[in-house]
């Protein structure tokens, strides 16, 4: 959604205090998560387990805001629920990327400090609660964002779907329809599981802003309601939106386990304009030039 004078997003936080109070909150995002300030918890999450349904026909438009790209979706048949939503349920809005200008960065989360080259998050909003989601948008249990980061590796199959309409919004608010299915699901980092595998990756987060995580239950392939198990789990905390106006509405989901998509798909992304068609500012080149060499001046002539 476009809340703010587009600059600001590219400005720092300090600065977005001014316009928007609500970013020198106490539940901002995103933040460092301290895996050695986690701690188990297994039966909150075994009796909701975290659950998703996400057709591949509600991906409708791509479109390019200015700062990344991102899929609107008709919500249609989507759901996420349990875990720490508990028995809310909650629809896919839009899902869009986060990236740097170099691999080495990009993430918005870090863990341990560490960053990720990239980070998908997927945007929901609680259907049990609120009208519309830009109601769901202020309230503190309104949103649930599932993130996903991206480490450099092998080229992904559904992004590349993504990557080659890429060209087709190059410039800020460029927009157009999907005409082949984008399964959001294959996005994430889980392909199915062991049902009933150990409880490992069960965790409570003591880390003050972090709640707890868990395991992650997804339907099986072809099986209609039936969910599996999947042992890799997530950390969970309550946080905010990470740009203007950073309302502190969303229940973070991050998955312990990354995606890999390859340098070229990244570079694919990173070539999005951040300026409308026609008021684009070309870089075709930017060193300098030998400037004309100054003559000296006339020979001097001795005066004698
Ligand atoms: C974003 O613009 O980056 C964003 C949203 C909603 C939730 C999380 C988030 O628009 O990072
Ligand atoms: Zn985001």
């Amino acid at each position: 959604s476009q809340l703010t004078g587009d600059m600001l997003i590219y400005s720092r936080p300090s600065k977005w205090v001014e316009k928007f109070p609500m970013a020198a909150g106490s539940r901002q995002s995103p933040v460092n998560i301290e895996t050695d300030r986690v701690e188990s918890d297994h039966e909150a999450l075994i009796s909701k387990p975290l659950r998703w349904k996400y057709p591949a026909t509600a991906s409708r438009k791509l479109v390019n805001p200015g700062y990344c790209w991102r899929i609107d979706t008709d919500g249609e048949g989507t759901l996420l629920s349990g875990g720490p939503l508990m028995d809310d349920v909650y629809k896919l809005e839009q899902y869009h990327c986060h990236w740097g200008c170099s691999d080495s960065r990009g993430s918005e989360h870090t863990v341990d400090g560490q960053a990720f080259a990239g980070e998908l998050h997927l945007v929901h909003w609680n259907t049990s609660k609120y009208k519309t989601f830009a109601e769901a948008a202020k309230a503190p249990d309104g949103l649930a964002v599932l993130g996903v980061f991206l480490k450099v590796g092998k080229a992904h199959e559904e992004m590349d779907k993504i990557a080659r309409l890429l060209p087709y919004v190059s410039h800020k608010d460029d927009c157009i329809e999907i005409n082949e299915p984008i399964d959001p699901s294959k996005l994430l980092p889980v392909r199915g599981g062991r049902a009933g595998s150990s409880n490992s990756a069960a965790q409570r987060c003591v880390n003050p802003c972090m709640r707890w995580a868990g395991r992650i239950i997804r339907p099986a392939e072809n099986k209609g309601s039936q969910w599996q198990v999947d042992d890799n789990g997530y950390w969970t905390y309550l946080g905010s939106l990470t740009t203007p106006p950073c309302n502190e509405s969303v229940t973070w989901i991050l998955f312990k386990r990354y995606i890999e998509v390859s340098h070229h798909q990244l570079n694919i992304f990173r070539n999005l304009r951040k300026f409308p068609r026609g008021e684009e500012c070309p870089c075709h080149e930017n060193h300098g030039v030998v400037r004309d060499q100054q003559l000296p001046s006339a020979t001097a002539t001795r005066q004698s």
